[in-house]
């Protein structure tokens, strides 16, 4: 049978972070582009941050992540609003890992987006804290999507 889990697929709310993310895992030039629909890469579905944000897009996240073996949560470290109910993640039946983006910015505050991702589900051990811009924590996350998607990649 196909494999159909070898992506990961990136979910968070809009202006999160979550196509420059990707362009940094892929080592491409890091270029604004609203993400307007799915977005299917050859390692990453892409998602518009209204699945997030409206709730009439909500299944339909949860259709893509059958296409997923892992699930990122992006979290923005600017962001002061929560989007995520309580749990949420496990809505996802794969394994999930959160994600802090934008660092580099002066006004970050990681404290508040843990706590975000920590109420929408997430192991607190796997929080990883990073900037697209800088590449800070970009190693680590690449290191953790590596033993998530190893079983997958090998099929
Ligand atoms: N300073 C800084 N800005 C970032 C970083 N990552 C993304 N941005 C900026 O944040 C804005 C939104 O980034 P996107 O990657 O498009 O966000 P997104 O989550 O894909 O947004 P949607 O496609 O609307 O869901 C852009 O202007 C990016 O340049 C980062 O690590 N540091
Ligand atoms: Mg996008």
């Amino acid at each position: 049978m196909a494999n159909n889990r070898k992506r990961v697929a990136l979910i968070g709310k809009i202006g999160s972070g979550k196509t420059t993310l990707m362009q940094r895992l892929n080592e491409e030039e890091l270029k604004y582009s609203k993400t307007q629909m799915v977005s299917y890469y050859d390692d990453f579905i892409d998602t518009p941050g209204e699945f997030i944000e409206l709730p009439f897009f909500s299944r339909q996240a949860i259709n893509i992540t059958m296409d997923a073996g892992l699930v990122i949560l992006v979290c923005s470290c600017m962001d002061s609003q929560n989007a995520f109910s309580p749990n949420f993640i496990h809505t996802y039946n794969i394994p999930s890992i959160g994600v802090i983006t934008k660092t580099d910015l002066p006004e970050c505050n990681i404290k508040r987006s843990r706590n975000l991702l920590i109420y929408a589900g997430i192991n607190p051990k796997h929080i990883y804290v990073v900037s697209s811009y800088n590449g800070e924590g970009i190693h680590d996350l690449e290191a953790a999507i590596h033993h998530y998607m190893e079983p997958h990649r090998n099929k």
